[in-house]
């Protein structure tokens, strides 16, 4: 069985502790940002990762995956939120940050674990793609205020779910781990450490201070602490 992630994704993380999670084995392989597009369209009908390979049978996307993997249930409406609203905004924030910093190690980190023609293909083209990533994902650093301001909106949201105990207060399972996994890159726990290789503007530090004294992201943490057996890397 194999999963194709890009390392520091955060729907891969998702994926990949849903499986860890209910005990299945399998290899792991990373490939690059843009280079993945052909790669993943050999396999898949999308070129999103994690793809998920098992056989004859080809799953995409974080959620189809945690579905295969046997972990249904959990909360839609909250799980839609944090896949489709939480998730893209927080990578927007991060690559927003990031992406246009040639200091900021982001190329290393998303390079890390490919195999090595890519890494050459990576650094060689790195413009091309870094320009077809920031236009894919509509990347402008000028937006950090704004995105930073829509974080802070999402996290006092996440406070009240974890104030609550309502669905992230009860038993580990779905909704746990998609909410751990999708906010992981502003908690940035130990077992995910290729997190803290990139090195973020100095606005983003001090928005990323203000958070960590928020019940959101004490939970993230805690949550991989005492759930997430695995790191990244
Ligand atoms: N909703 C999807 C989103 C997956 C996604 O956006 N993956 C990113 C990596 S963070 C990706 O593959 N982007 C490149 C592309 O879409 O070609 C999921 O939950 O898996």
């Amino acid at each position: 069985m194999r999963l194709y992630v890009m390392k520091i994704s955060h729907y891969c993380e998702r994926a990949r502790w849903g499986l860890d999670h209910k005990g299945f084995q399998y290899e792991e392989q990373a490939w690059a940002p843009a280079l993945h597009v052909p790669l993943a369209r050999r396999i898949a009908k999308e070129t999103c990762l994690p793809i998920l390979v098992s056989g004859e049978s080809v799953v995409q996307g974080s959620g189809p995956i945690l579905t295969w993997a046997g972990l249904g249930g959990g909360d839609a409406a909250l799980e839609h939120r944090f896949e489709a609203v939480i998730g893209p905004l927080i990578r927007e924030y991060f690559y927003a940050g990031t992406l246009h910093d040639s200091h900021s190690g982001v190329r290393e980190v998303l390079l890390h674990g490919v195999p090595s023609v890519q890494t050459f293909l990576g650094h060689v083209g790195w413009p091309m793609i870094r320009r077809a990533m920031a236009s894919h994902m509509a990347i402008r650093p000028e937006r950090l205020p704004e995105l930073e301001h829509r974080i802070d909106a999402e996290l006092e949201w996440v406070d009240t779910l974890v104030a609550e105990g309502g669905p992230l207060g009860g038993g580990f399972g779905r909704t746990a781990i998609t909410a751990a996994s999708i906010l992981a890159p502003l908690a940035r726990p130990d077992a995910l450490p290729l997190y803290r290789q990139v090195r973020l503007a100095p606005e983003m530090e001090r928005a990323f201070a203000r958070w960590s004294a928020r019940p959101a992201l004490d939970w993230v943490l805690d949550t991989y602490a005492r759930h997430r057996h695995r790191t990244q890397g």
